[in-house]
């Protein structure tokens, strides 16, 4: 193992996570940071974008000596090439998700599953009649069996639009059909990306830059959004309720199970399983005081937001929480998993399980969960789980810092709720300037930053500035572990902000879910601009995602600029070798979708960007 030249002060802000850096050290236990190091510097052609390995004429690299590829592609066609490619993974991740939850309805429907239920009959009713599907004097199964139906088109490649794309506002609506980037199908767009970017179709940057817009479009109004609303009809709409969150989570003397990933199939039986009686007998039975359940990364949101149930630890802190030697078990499904969790296990007694076909790893053990079975695969982990507690050394058990109160379960339903039942309250506050306008803080952590660092800074500057704050995904965490989570954190916002939160008694955070869920986010920029009579373009938000790393986050980025917000990122993704594509991102989408992106790695001067674009847009509307 080599030697991090990094202090662990300059890796993370957090104690718990320094402390556990400490640890892996005395251990042997090698991390992300060090691997980090191990690739820095990283290869200039891919951080640009100009290293294309489409074809076997290639690889090409494009230089100043050698500017066109062996096919006679430049700079920017190889950059936008990449970029849509990058994208498509992205989308396909969430889309896929989203598929995976459309089947388990679909299961329920038809009867074909008993570990699955509709748990909110309320909002599937109300989404079925949004979309079309007959309500009226029909059994509840019959129209779930219609809305699975539903839900499956908007994956296909006959439609012209997808299905919640009657959310947008209508203007919107119209300027994405004449640019040619509304959304027809999931699956087509990101079959089409693919399609367009093979050797000898799209090669006309901005032509394929306009597809990745399409495409992210149908990720954001489709396979992300699906995801959500399912997810909540199978395991309820999620609604304000207290939780904790970091490594403090983790308890000493019980058996600990982590569940990482993203989609609640899986973590819910779990969570189920854990519960049942014979499980803790037989917990206590090998000397331990009970079973304790916690989450990593978007699964943890999922499991947090519906159930309350404790975060240990954000993207960077996966490592960690088994760093603590306190973990018997990981169970994991898909997405953001460090193929590195199998070996760091490995240096404890802690063992990974995956289950799903799609995301399998070499040395974990394979439960695959399938509809059918659910809760007996469920049951089989946490017995796993439970004798693997006796291959515990207590002696290299540290589980560092006191877990924090937040409060999460903002579901747009949830808001409304405090609302008083209308959106209406919400856009008075915002003409008023009591609050200046929302931005959607959200995405990953990334090692080559200092660990939450941006994510809590840049939350805490808009707060300041009377910007109410949403966050999902990983920023969650950081958010939550600074105590911004919790109501009495509105002492740190601005006095428009203080009044309008303090009224309602939320905090000036509001936790909205998982990566998927950010579609939360896109339907309440949609409800506030319906409301109004405006574009979403038209009104003061804004997005960001300060530590990102992953495709999905470039994905929800795009699809959040197509959609007409301001987004913010702490630094670009791989295409600045073509000075078009970068251009087109940072100016030239404005002019078509009404809104770019902006990058700036320093929180603060990026809160000032964010507040100068929210300013801007409030005198659009006449406000300021
Ligand atoms: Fe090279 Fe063109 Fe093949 Fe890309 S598609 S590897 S630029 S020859
Ligand atoms: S898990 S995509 S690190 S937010 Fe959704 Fe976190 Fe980013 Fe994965």
């Amino acid at each position: 193992m080599t030697e991090n030249k990094r202090n662990v002060e300059d890796m993370s802000i957090w104690e718990d996570a320094q402390q556990m850096l400490r640890k892996a050290q005395r251990d042997g236990v090698e991390t992300v940071w060090d691997r980090l190091e191990q690739q820095t510097p990283h290869c200039p052609k891919g951080e640009s974008g100009l290293c294309c390995r489409i074809c076997t004429m290639g690889p090409c690299r494009i230089s100043k000596k050698s500017p066109l590829g062996v096919c006679g592609a430049g700079a920017d066609v190889i950059v936008a090439r990449n970029f849509g490619r990058f994208l498509a993974g992205g989308a396909a991740g969430h889309s896929d998700h989203g598929r995976d939850c459309i089947e388990a309805f679909h299961a329920v429907a038809y009867g074909k599953t008993e570990d699955y239920q509709i748990k909110d009959e309320k909002k599937m009713l109300r989404i079925a009649d949004e979309l079309g599907v007959a309500t009226e004097g029909r059994d509840v199964m019959d129209v779930a069996k219609d809305l699975a139906d539903e839900f499956f088109e908007s994956f296909g490649s006959r439609r012209e639009e997808v299905a919640f794309i009657g959310r947008v506002p209508e203007k919107q609506r119209e300027s994405w059909k004449k640019l040619g980037i509304m959304p027809r199908g999931v699956d087509r767009e990101i079959t089409e990306m693919m399609h367009r970017t093979h050797m000898g179709c799209d090669n006309d940057a901005a032509n394929t830059m306009l597809h990745s817009a399409r495409m992210c479009l149908g990720d954001g109004w489709a396979g992300s959004m699906i995801a959500t609303e399912v997810s909540d009809i199978l395991f309820g709409t999620p609604s304000p309720r207290k939780a904790k969150v970091n490594l403090g989570v983790l308890k000493k003397d019980q058996v600990n199970i982590l569940v990482h990933g993203h989609n609640p199939i899986v973590s819910e039986k779990i969570l189920e399983a854990v519960n049942e009686q014979e499980f803790i007998d037989l917990a206590k039975e090998k000397g331990a005081k009970g079973i304790n359940l916690a989450g990593l990364c978007c699964t943890g949101n999922e499991l947090m937001m519906r159930k309350g149930i404790p975060m240990a630890g954000n993207h960077l802190m996966t490592e960690l929480a088994i760093v603590t030697g306190a973990v018997e078990l990981i169970v994991v499904d898909y997405q953001c998993i460090m193929p590195s969790l199998v070996q760091v296990g490995n240096c404890y007694h802690t063992k990974m399980i995956t289950t799903a076909d799609k995301a399998r790893f070499t040395g974990a053990d394979h439960v695959k969960f399938e509809l059918h079975n659910g809760m007996e695969q469920a049951r089989k982990v946490v017995r796993m789980a439970i004798e693997r507690y006796s291959m515990r050394n207590h002696d290299r058990v540290e589980i560092p810092a006191e877990p924090v109160d937040i409060m999460t379960g903002f579901s747009n339903e949830a808001l409304l709720d405090a609302l008083g039942g209308s959106i209406t309250p919400l856009v008075d506050a915002i003409k008023a300037g009591k609050v200046r306008g929302a931005v959607g803080i959200v995405g990953c952590n990334n090692p080559k930053y200092k660990h939450d660092y941006c994510n809590v800074n840049l939350t805490r500057e808009l707060i300041k500035k009377d910007i109410l704050v949403i966050v999902t995904g990983c920023v969650t965490t950081a958010a939550g572990k600074a105590g911004l989570l919790l109501p009495e954190s509105i002492e740190q916002a601005g006095p428009g902000l203080q009044e309008v939160c303090g009224s309602l008694g939320i905090p000036p955070v509001l936790h909205m879910g998982s990566c998927v869920d950010n579609a939360r986010i896109l339907q309440l920029a949609a409800l506030l601009a319906n409301e109004i009579g405006v574009s979403i373009s038209d009104l003061p938000l804004a997005a960001s995602s300060p530590e990102w790393y992953s495709e999905k986050a470039a994905t929800i980025g795009t699809y959040a600029v197509a959609s007409g917000i301001y987004t913010h990122l702490g630094h670009p993704p791989n295409i600045t070798g073509s000075p078009l594509v970068t251009n087109l991102a940072l100016e030239g989408l404005d002019d078509l979708v009404g809104a770019c992106f902006g990058i700036e790695p320093d929180p603060f001067k990026a809160a000032e960007l964010i507040d100068k674009r929210i300013t801007m847009k409030r005198k659009g509307l006449g406000l300021e």
